[in-house]
């Protein structure tokens, strides 16, 4: 029966296309696992879901250079907020601050982190709660390597790093 398998990876092909998932218009863009420019990696980003009505929130991500050139990530915008910063944290006198930085280094060879206490991707004036679940695009620009758009996945209000990996749970 020379016609059968060919059948049967119809029959297949069309079970496997049903079950996909329908995704929300937010998610068709990438996951929110790796997104690729050049030389450069961003890993994982993510965000804290919001306090109750706090309009302000934050991003981060990991940043892998693979190239040999320094390069650095000197602008960020995203549509769930009225402005987008780059921020990093100081301590004076015993009190954590946030300032602005105009760049974040990403050496060759290198990788940069945006965490939690350190450089951050600042929402300021959100157009709406952060709600964990959901996802938005953040768009990057590269001082060399130019712009990229990854999806940021929204983790819960305690979370301490990106939901979906679980190789760094401790
Ligand atoms: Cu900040």
């Amino acid at each position: 029966m020379p016609r059968l398998p060919g059948a049967l990876a119809v029959a297949v092909a069309a079970g496997v296309f049903a079950l996909l998932p329908v995704s929300s218009p937010q998610a068709q863009q990438h996951g929110a696992g790796m997104h690729k420019l050049g030389e450069l990696t961003v890993e994982s980003p993510w965000a804290r879901a919001s306090a109750g009505a706090a309009r302000a929130g934050a991003a981060y991500l990991k940043i892998v250079n693979a190239g040999a050139e320094n390069d650095r990530l000197i602008g960020v915008s995203a549509p769930v907020a009225e402005r987008v910063e780059l921020h990093t944290h100081t301590i004076s006198e015993g009190v954590m601050r946030m300032r602005k930085v105009d760049a974040v280094p990403v050496p060759g060879g290198k990788s940069a982190e945006l965490t939690p206490g350190g450089h951050h991707v600042m929402l300021i004036g959100l157009r709406a709660p952060l709600k964990e679940g959901e996802m938005f695009p953040l768009t990057l620009t590269f001082d060399k390597a130019g712009t990229m758009t990854v999806t940021v996945a929204v983790g819960s209000i305690a979370a301490r790093g990106p939901g979906m990996k679980h190789r760094d749970r401790k």
